[in-house]
């Protein structure tokens, strides 16, 4: 699938740090250690409404360790998908009377313009669903073959009993579990199952229903199944950072790590990053609760993406934070500011601001330091102001290639 332009990224004088990241795995931070090409993927938007700014600020998360690795001298395969047919889809289109296909290609295309006003580095390979149904449908089959999945009905279902380290990304306890796979998009109470978590692989054809021909018989792909048979088609096993929002922590990234663990007999990745959850008036942004602020609205309301860009840089990624309306005039104050100092003739020495965000972006992407310390400098610029006539130069292009802010 298409994927957005990309942003310039100017290359700064020396290399970066390892990027050291939480792990939620083991609760850790740990030193990422990728070869030539670090590998990542990040689970993408379900096209069913516009991009909010929860979706915004998982990405800009994933593209801030992208920016890091790249500053530490690595090449990036990022992968992400898009799910473009799921039931979310399908309810929307049929409430809405649209057909479910261009209600995907028309969320999925105001997403790219969004990505790419934000600046956010676009995905080596942007990944649909419908265009991997084979790749899919080939994996729950060497999933069956093995011995992990049965069938209800038709549909076929990986035995939970059959998992090998499940629960070692979350590691959260069976009633844990249960719960948050009933409230996202599980089917505990399905009859038929030999354990209620047992979740669904490859869903038979039901009338009126989109289906595909695969030889486990005409039908679509679970949820869980197209990211790790995404992932494992283009990244291979044991990539560096999967991840997305910590909302896919359970069921989503256990699940997905327990069949790619059933067929290669390893985990998925060595590392796992989740983002904080974006609020809005005490609630989880979310397209079930309707409690949204997109990011296409404020780009049609001629807010500067960078102004946006730099409100979600105040927080760091790990932190759950609530949009409100201060955050705008905040950053559209702190953006004018740089400006004014980066449209100084001189400033001071910008070298130590460069290893400032270096550093702070390396420790577990710590963005709201990373500010802070070009805050600094251009406080000290516009107030003292300096003698060397390249500082403004080195402060704008640190900003503009490791924080990705436009100035
Ligand atoms: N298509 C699936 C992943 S395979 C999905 O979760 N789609 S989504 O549209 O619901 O979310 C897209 C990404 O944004 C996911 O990584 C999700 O974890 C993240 N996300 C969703 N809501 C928020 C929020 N309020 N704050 C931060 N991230 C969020
Ligand atoms: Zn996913």
């Amino acid at each position: 699938m298409r994927s957005w332009s990309a942003p310039d990224i100017v290359p700064l004088p020396g290399t970066g740090g390892p990027l050291r990241i939480h792990d939620t795995a083991t609760g850790r931070i740990e030193t990422t250690t990728p070869g030539p090409t670090a590998r990542m993927y990040a689970c993408g938007i379900t096209p069913y409404d516009a991009a909010h700014l929860g979706h915004a600020f998982t990405y800009l998360t994933f593209d801030l360790v992208n920016r890091v690795w790249r500053d530490a001298g690595h090449d990036v395969n990022y992968v992400q998908n898009t799910t473009d047919i799921d039931d979310p889809l399908l309810e929307r289109a049929e409430a809405t009377g649209v057909d479910w296909r261009d209600l995907a290609h028309r969320e999925i295309d105001v997403f790219r313009q969004d990505m790419a006003a934000l600046s956010i580095i676009p995905p080596t390979s942007y990944v649909g669903v419908v265009e991997s149904v084979d790749l899919i449908s080939e994996l729950a089959v060497r999933i069956r073959d093995t011995g992990a999945a049965y069938d209800v009905d038709g549909d076929l279902y990986f035995s939970v009993a059959e998992a090998d380290s499940f629960g070692e990304i979350g590691h959260l306890d069976r009633e844990e579990m249960l719960d948050l796979f009933g409230q996202r998009g599980g089917d505990p109470q399905r009859v038929g199952k030999k354990d209620p978590l047992d979740w669904l692989l490859w869903k038979a054809e039901r009338p009126g229903e989109p289906a595909w021909e695969s030889p486990l018989g005409r039908g679509r792909p679970g949820w869980h199944i197209e990211c790790s048979a995404i992932a494992l088609d283009r990244l291979g096993p044991g990539f560096d950072i999967n991840g997305g929002g910590n909302d896919l922590v359970f069921p989503h990234h256990e699940m997905g790590a327990a069949e790619s663990r059933c067929v290669t007999g390893g985990p998925n990745a060595r590392h796992h990053l989740h983002v904080g959850m974006v609020g809005l008036n005490g609630e989880k942004m979310s397209k079930s609760l309707g409690n949204l602020v997109f990011v296409s609205r404020l780009r049609e309301e001629g807010v500067d993406p960078a102004v946006i860009r730099l409100a979600m840089l105040s927080h760091h990624y790990r932190a759950a934070w609530e949009w409100t309306d201060a955050e705008l005039p905040t950053a559209t104050e702190r953006a004018e500011r740089w400006r004014a100092a980066f449209a100084l003739g001189a400033g001071p020495d910008a070298t130590p601001v460069l290893a400032a965000v270096r550093a702070a972006l390396a420790e577990d992407l710590d963005s709201p330091a990373a500010l802070e310390a070009v805050d600094t400098w251009a406080t000290a610029a516009l107030t003292e102001g300096g003698a060397d006539t390249g500082a403004p130069a080195l402060a704008r292009t640190t900003v503009r290639t490791l924080l990705g802010v436009e100035l």
